[in-house]
């Protein structure tokens, strides 16, 4: 039996078994690796770091989905940046008041074998007639769009490989642009305590596109150490904060049954420990 063994950070790393060896490739942007581990089912892996375990998605998925969706209460038009496993459009799709979807991905192939390996993660939302799926890189996209959104979802992997640019200012200003006045953008910023860096420079970049910006979180077990962060930025800071007692009609309204979001959760996500805030302030400082 071999041993898939995580590469992102120095010094330390993940290591799972590799029960079942399902799919090894290169997309010609990307290495793909899918198989199945014992603990946490079948499992994708780019370029040699988990991106997602039929176990634990729904903890992301959920978070990145829901907390915006139900904190802004209107979305009907959404723009998903990174399609991948489909995972977050399956979110989406639950919510009855969302009518047009534009999903942007830049590698058809992890999209493909995807639909075919974990189909439990698009779970037949890359059908929905709701979708209009894009191929094309998120920031040129973005770039050329006059179109409006609600809500702007980044689902991509860690800004070293295809998704660099999507930790710019580039892409945040031209996030800004597109959505409406309360209007959220919300993105996947990795794990603070390993991507220190990460979190104090998105906070900074956010800052100068923003009104209002922010962070939430939540613990991912594959997304080692410790928890994940997630970027919140909006042209509105009411949105942000929205109280616990219309989150938890909102929720009853959708109608979602989840396993990892709820409403309480969703306020508290956005408490942050103080060495999360530190590395805010530190990032704010930095280019000031
Ligand atoms: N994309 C984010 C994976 C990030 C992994 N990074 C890390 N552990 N620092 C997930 C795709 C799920 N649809």
């Amino acid at each position: 039996m071999s041993e898939f063994r995580e590469t992102l950070y120095a010094g330390y790393a993940q290591a799972l078994s590799v029960d079942e060896p399902i799919y090894q490739g290169n997309t010609g942007q990307q290495e793909v690796q899918v198989f199945r581990n014992r603990r946490f089912g079948r499992v994708l892996t780019l370029d040699g770091v988990v991106q997602t375990t039929e176990a634990d998605e729904f903890v992301y998925h959920e978070m990145l989905a829901h907390v915006p969706i139900l904190a802004h209460g209107a979305v009907r038009r959404v723009l998903v940046i990174g399609v991948g496993d489909g995972g977050i459009l399956r979110e989406i799709v639950r919510h009855a008041g969302i009518e047009d979807i534009v999903a942007v991905e830049i590698d058809p192939q992890v999209v493909e074998l995807c639909r075919e390996l974990l189909p439990n993660h698009s779970a037949g939302a890359l059908d929905d007639p709701r979708l209009r799926l894009v191929y094309a890189d998120g920031l040129e996209y973005l770039a050329q769009s006059r179109e409006r959104f609600d809500l702007i979802l980044c689902d991509s992997t860690d800004p070293g490989g295809p998704a660099a640019s999507l930790f710019t200012d580039a892409f945040y200003r031209n996030c800004q642009q597109r959505l409406g006045a309360s209007g959220i953008l919300a993105t996947q910023n990795g794990v603070p305590f390993l991507q220190p860096e990460e979190l104090g420079g998105t906070a900074r970049r956010l800052a100068d596109s923003f009104a209002d910006w922010g962070f939430f979180h939540a613990a991912v077990p594959t997304y080692i150490g410790g928890s994940m962060a997630f970027g919140w930025a909006s042209n509105s800071e009411k949105v942000r904060r929205t109280d616990l007692e219309t989150l938890r009609q909102r929720f009853t309204k959708s109608g979602l049954v989840t396993r990892y979001y709820t409403p309480e959760v969703h306020q508290a996500a956005f408490a942050l420990p103080r060495y999360m805030l530190d590395l805010i302030e530190a990032g704010l400082q930095r280019d000031a």
